[in-house]
């Protein structure tokens, strides 16, 4: 039987991309009845850089570890719980109404490079002045100029003033200054950037922070994708299928189209072709940044171009460790490392080779050990990420246990059993962990990559290319909430354009 003319010009909407902002991008259009959707993976699995796997005797998460802020207004936090994935302790109204700041909540225990255990006081009197420190840099939205171009910049500036003021003998200063170069590591793992010197500081306090006590998914946070997938038809979602050329502006057809004619036609690698009315494009921006040049056809209009070059995406990786036995003490959740010569107001040669595990904040005791084994989870930002993620499995495990036997203060600490670490830069698909706001950048040039095209409103056919992806939300970059309302934001587009109030939207209204 022949479809009705309208149903058969039913749009066709392509979505590129299968991690959380495509796949909640095809939720949102399902429910709204836009239901030619496909959505091109190019990787033999959903969920992008929401990736939990088996280690140890349990799960851990190779990319997106918390959800940051798990209150109501954090869709992610309000979908997991829907779903039931939480734990009921992370649903409690004492949790959801917990402010952090966004940094981890629990003590660490801070051991120096000459194998002593740093006073938890000083630990603490300097981690208070670094967070008050990061809480001015995001007071200068509106304020121009900016007293300095880099977060990094104004903290130390800051940083060399209050030390003008200690009284405390040299090492003691010393020891200050080391633990705030830690802190700094910190902040290049969670700002996602090689040195706080790269990230821009006046749009540094555009980046919303949600309350609530950072929380985990117990059985992955992959099992998150999983449940939006259910209400997606099986093969709306294909795999290993990675786009290499979108062509746009054009009228397409294909043998099975043959009447119809479309503005956007998808290339793949493998050489399949999809025509298609509009693309959502969920892409990361690192891969964008490698290949805009040929991955749009035509190209990308310069101002986006620009953008998208200047915008900044670094690398965090992650380096699991499962050790027989503990050395830490049960109630030991965080474990940093102080190089002792280090400071802040010194800017250190890059030493890859011989170095770059000066560049790991410490371990995460990932919990809960009767159930995952003795798991600790490393993080390290940068250059020096990125180095090692070039190193073998071997080379990573005997620096990992020198450091270890050297911060312990204990020579004959056993090497780990199992080691596993992420290499989120040389994923050909997403060269990178996540965006930033680099120095020379503001919320605007998010706001360009996020504009869809063709430009203004007067094309024949409207929202040929949609973008959505963590580092299309302004106030949410970086995150798993950022990147799914920004997807729902795409979606809502197209929901919108062919206003599915109405019972005939085979037009779309302009
Ligand atoms: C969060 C967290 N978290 C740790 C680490 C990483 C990230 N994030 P996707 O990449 O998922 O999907 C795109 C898909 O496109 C992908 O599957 C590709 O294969 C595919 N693709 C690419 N090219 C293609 C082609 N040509 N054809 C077809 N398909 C193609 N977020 O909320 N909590 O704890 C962490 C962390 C190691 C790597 C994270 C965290 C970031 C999220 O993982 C990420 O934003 C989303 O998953 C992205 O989803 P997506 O759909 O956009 O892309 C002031 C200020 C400070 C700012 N920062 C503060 C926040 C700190 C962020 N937190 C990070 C911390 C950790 C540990």
């Amino acid at each position: 039987m022949e479809l009705p003319h309208q149903e058969r010009e039913e749009p066709v909407i392509l979505i590129i991309g299968g991690g959380i902002s495509g796949i909640g991008a095809a939720q949102r259009l399902y429910k709204h009845s836009l239901r030619n959707v496909k959505v091109l993976e190019a990787t033999d699995r959903p969920g992008g850089r929401i990736w939990s796997t088996h280690f140890a005797h349990g799960v851990v998460e190779i990319g997106a570890h918390w959800i940051h802020g798990p209150s109501d207004g954090n869709p992610v936090f309000h979908m997991a719980s829907q779903y039931g994935l939480l734990h009921e302790t992370a649903l409690s109204e004492e949790n959801k109404n917990m402010e952090v700041g966004g940094h981890p909540a629990f003590a660490p225990i801070s051991y120096s490079s000459s194998g002593s255990v740093v006073d938890a006081e000083l630990v603490d009197a300097m981690g208070n002045l670094y967070s008050r420190l990061l809480d001015q840099s995001r007071e200068f939205l509106h304020v121009v100029p900016a007293p300095a171009t880099s977060v990094g910049q104004f903290m130390k500036k800051e940083i060399a003033s209050h030390a003008e003021e200690w009284h405390d003998d040299v090492p003691t200063k010393q020891l200050k200054l080391a633990l705030l170069s830690g802190f700094f590591k910190l902040e290049c793992c969670i700002s996602g950037t090689h040195s706080m010197d790269d990230v821009a500081l006046g749009p540094f306090g555009e980046y919303k922070m949600l309350p609530g006590l950072d929380c985990t998914f117990p059985s992955g946070y992959q099992g998150l994708i999983q449940c939006m997938m259910t209400s997606l038809p099986k093969e709306s979602v294909l795999l290993n299928k990675p786009v290499c050329t979108v062509h746009w502006q054009g009228s397409f057809k294909t043998p099975l189209t043959a009447e119809r004619k479309f503005p956007v036609l998808v290339e793949c690698e493998d050489g399949d072709k999809f025509p298609a009315d509009h693309v959502i494009i969920t892409v990361p921006l690192g891969f964008l940044k490698l290949k805009c040049d040929c991955f749009l056809d035509p190209p990308l209009p310069a101002r986006k171009l620009h953008a998208i070059h200047k915008m900044g995406f670094g690398t965090n990786n992650k380096i699991f460790l499962e050790f027989e036995t503990p050395f830490w003490k049960p109630d030991c959740y965080l474990i940093d490392f102080v190089w002792e010569n280090e400071s802040p107001l010194v800017d250190s040669e890059l030493d890859l080779q011989n170095a770059w595990f000066k560049k790991l904040i410490g371990f995460l005791v990932l919990q809960p050990p009767e159930q995952l084994g003795h798991v600790l989870c490393g993080f390290i930002a940068g250059k020096e990420s990125e180095f090692m993620e070039t190193l073998t499995d071997a080379e990573i495990i005997t620096s990992m246990t020198q450091v270890l036997q050297r911060f312990t203060g204990n020579p004959h600490l056993a090497p780990p059993i199992r080691m596993l670490r992420s290499k989120w830069h040389s994923q050909p698909y997403t060269k990178g962990s996540y965006s930033y706001v680099a120095v020379g950048c503001s919320g605007e040039d998010i706001d360009i990559i996020a504009e869809p095209l063709p430009e203004g409103n007067t094309d024949p056919k409207p929202l040929q290319l949609l973008f959505a992806g963590e580092a299309t939300h302004k106030t949410f970059y970086s995150t798993t909430h950022g990147a799914l309302q920004s997807g729902w934001r795409e979606a809502e587009r197209l929901i919108h354009l062919y206003a599915m109030s109405e019972p005939r939207h085979n037009k779309p209204k302009l």
